[in-house]
Formats: C-alpha cells, structure tokens, sequence
C-alpha cells in the first residue's frame, strides 16, 4: 500500500530485526473481511466496556472496522480487528440474557432508548456471524526485545497503522516508540494487546502503512528541554540509530515533496 516506505530497505539502513511473529497476538495467516459498510453488528462500548451496544460499521481498512455506536455522534468512532472479541453478532447478547445498553453519551433522553434500538434494528443488515473470526490466543508470555522493530496503531490517530520499535520490555508490557516522532506518540501496552502487530502485517491485509515521521531522537546532551521527556525508555534505548539516523525517508507523495508535517499532534 505505502509507496514512499518499504521495510526491506529501511531494516537494512537501520540494521534492525522485526520482532519475531510468535511475539503478537495476532493469526499468523490474517483471517478475511467479510464485513460491509453500513453493517450492524453487536460492540462493547469503548468508554464503558461492560456495556454491550448496537455498532455499525463506517468503513473498511484491511482487517479493521471502522465503527461507530449507534445513538453516539461522530466524534467517538473506533476501529476493532475482525477477528476482535470486543465485537458479535446482533442477537449475542439476548441469547446471552444481557440487555444492549445505550452508548456513553446516547444523543437522545433515555427514555426513548427503547423506541430507539427497536428503530435502529428494524430492516438494517446485520453482519453474518461467519464474519465474526476467532480472536487469537495470546503468546504464552512476553518474548519482546528491545529494539525490535514492528507496526503499531498510533493510539492518538488510532485509524493509522506505523512503522514502529519496542524500546523497554517490563513485565507482562512494552513500550511502543513510533519511528520519527519523538516520543509524541509512544505508548505502553501489554505483550498480548491487539494493536501491535509483525512486521509486514498491513501489506498481508491490505491496510496502509504510514511512513516513518522525519524527527529522530537527539543524543540527550544536545537537546532542548522540551524534546527530552525524560522517559526512562528514551536513556535504555542504546542503539546507535535512534541517536544517529539516517533519517528515513521523508513521507512525502507527489507534489508535495519536502513537506514537513505541521505539528507532531
Ligand atoms: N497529527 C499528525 C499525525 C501524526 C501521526 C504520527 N503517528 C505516529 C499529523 O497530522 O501530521
């Protein structure tokens, strides 16, 4: 998908390993996406994850689902795996004996809930529940090693997908640190969580891959305050690269060549 960015080059520039497969929870051959946009579909509400509530999917990226909780507004959308057990069938939860809840936020009194999901349900498509795959079982423990490298959901843009290295191993977590960004963007997360994934994984399921970002991380003596959060991950992160370069490529298409991104937000 991504034309400026190929990790064959760039692992040899920075003379780098990804992260073995066996690492992630995810299927070693990704599962098909059998969903449809405007599809309805059962999801634990993000905000509120012991309540179960009526999604609709918004759009398709590779494996991922773009949805959004039916009565929330616009603003609260999320994406979810096709093989995720935050997501079933329409009628899961009945048979389960639960009640579909109102999303966090539900736009109208809820008093009209009711009347809503009666509205909401009647006539839609319902996604079939051979779409629905069997979530993956998690890695027996945390074999993560620092300065691998990987594909990440950049959690505060969560609809991209980048190129990525593990820069502590602590425990049951990693800390993700996005290539070219300074830290803006890094996160920890457990071994087994569902947004981290092998590399090469957005070329097998045909979701982009962003390219790096063009900052790279200063040795500590030469920069300012500001760049230097201090993150205990940043001074364990010995690799000659991160301090050095090259930079990588700059991500930039047709027309638009030597731009620099706005802001790092
Ligand atoms: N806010 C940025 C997106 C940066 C994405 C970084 N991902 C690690 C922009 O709009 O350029």
């Amino acid at each position: 998908e991504s034309e400026s960015f190929n990790w064959d080059d760039y692992l040899k520039e920075a003379s780098s390993s990804p992260a073995p497969a066996d690492c992630f929870r995810q299927a070693r051959v990704p599962p098909s996406n059998d969903f449809k946009t405007g599809m309805k579909l059962e999801a634990h509400d993000p905000r509120n994850s012991t309540s179960v509530c009526i999604a609709t999917v918004m759009g398709i990226t590779g494996i991922r689902l773009r949805l959004r909780l039916d009565g929330s507004d616009n603003t609260n959308d999320f994406w979810r795996l096709v093989d995720s057990s935050d997501i079933q069938p329409v009628g899961t939860c009945e048979k389960n004996g639960d009640m579909l809840q109102p999303p966090l936020g539900f736009r109208m009194n809820a008093s009209s809930w009711p009347m809503f999901l009666l509205r909401t349900l009647n006539g839609a498509e319902m996604a079939p529940s051979t779409a629905f795959k069997k979530e993956p079982s998690r890695p027996p423990h945390n074999s993560f090693k620092p300065g691998t490298k990987l594909e990440a959901v950049d959690r505060k843009n969560p609809y991209l997908i980048c190129p990525a290295t593990i820069g502590e191993v602590k425990g049951d977590e990693v800390f993700v640190m996005f290539d070219g960004w300074r830290g803006a963007f890094d996160y920890w997360c457990k071994y087994d969580s569902r947004d981290i994934f092998p590399v090469g994984w957005c070329s097998m399921t045909k979701h982009s891959l962003q390219p790096p970002g063009n900052s790279f991380t200063l040795p500590k003596a030469l920069s300012t305050p500001q760049c230097s959060p201090a993150k205990p991950a940043r001074r364990a992160m010995p690799s000659l690269y991160r301090l050095t370069g090259p930079l990588p490529p700059l991500p930039v298409r047709k027309g638009v060549r030597g731009r620099r991104p706005k802001s790092q937000t």
